[in-house]
């Protein structure tokens, strides 16, 4: 079936945003009189659990922490993410700016599904891309559209519904075992940069894994990793 959309996951993916939510996080915390600290080895753990407000009540369970209004810390977690997103030197990952121009250049569709919030999508855009880029994705769904986040596979379904496509007309880009999970769940094929806190995941059912999306874009690469059948022939 002919490739007529490219569909990014954001966390992780374009950018490695993890330790600026981690960061928030434990900021939401501290402002709150909780003590509460997330360190990097307790945080790669957490983030099995999908959404940040699913993350806090996961974490309250486990340590019966008493009187945490999850959705509260949520939210100001948001604020601070923002916050950090606007000050921060963050860069997209390797070849993320280059691919999204070939797509366009190529009349592809393109998508976002994600489990973070819209507010996030728009501060990783103003922070590298611009929101005029973002303008031109053609559906950008959020954990804040879906009723049961990744790894369920909602919020690429609800992508695919906005481009009017099947899950073969598409590419899906991820870096976890649970966004693999959302994607595949559809038939979508996957490509997948594992990020840093997900090297060790378990990416079973990728169509590919690579270090970098910097080698879809030359032939010789492309063919070294085992990516050629996923891309047309005038990909390149
Ligand atoms: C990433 C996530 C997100 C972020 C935090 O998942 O799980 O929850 O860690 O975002 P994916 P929020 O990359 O698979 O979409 O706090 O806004 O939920
Ligand atoms: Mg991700």
């Amino acid at each position: 079936m002919r490739l007529k959309a490219l569909i990014f996951d954001v966390d992780g993916t374009l950018a490695e945003t993890e330790e600026l939510h981690r960061m928030a996080f434990n900021r939401a915390f501290a402002d709150a009189g909780i003590s509460w600290y997330w360190s990097r080895t307790v945080y790669g753990r957490l983030l099995k659990v999908t959404g940040g407000r699913e993350r806090i009540l996961a974490y309250t369970q486990e340590t019966g922490t008493p009187g945490i209004d999850a959705a509260a810390l949520h939210k100001a977690k948001t604020g601070y993410y923002r916050q950090a997103m606007t000050g921060s030197a963050i860069a997209l990952r390797d070849g993320v700016e280059r691919l999204i121009g070939r797509a366009l250049q190529q009349g592809l569709a393109l998508g976002i599904a994600t489990t973070t919030s819209r507010s996030n999508v728009d501060s990783l855009f103003q922070a590298t891309l611009g929101l005029d880029t973002l303008d031109r994705f053609h559906s950008v769904r959020t954990g804040e559209d879906v009723s049961v986040k990744k790894p369920d596979p909602e919020v690429y379904r609800l992508v695919l519904e906005d481009l009017g496509l099947t899950a073969a007309n598409a590419i899906a880009f991820e870096d976890s075992a649970n966004g693999l999970k959302a994607a595949t769940g559809l038939g979508i094929r996957t490509v997948v940069t594992p990020g840093i806190y997900t090297a060790e995941d378990d990416f079973a059912g990728a169509d590919c894994i690579l270090d970098s999306l910097d080698h879809l874009l030359t032939p010789q690469d492309a063919s070294a990793h085992c990516c050629p059948t996923l891309f047309p022939a005038n990909w390149h």
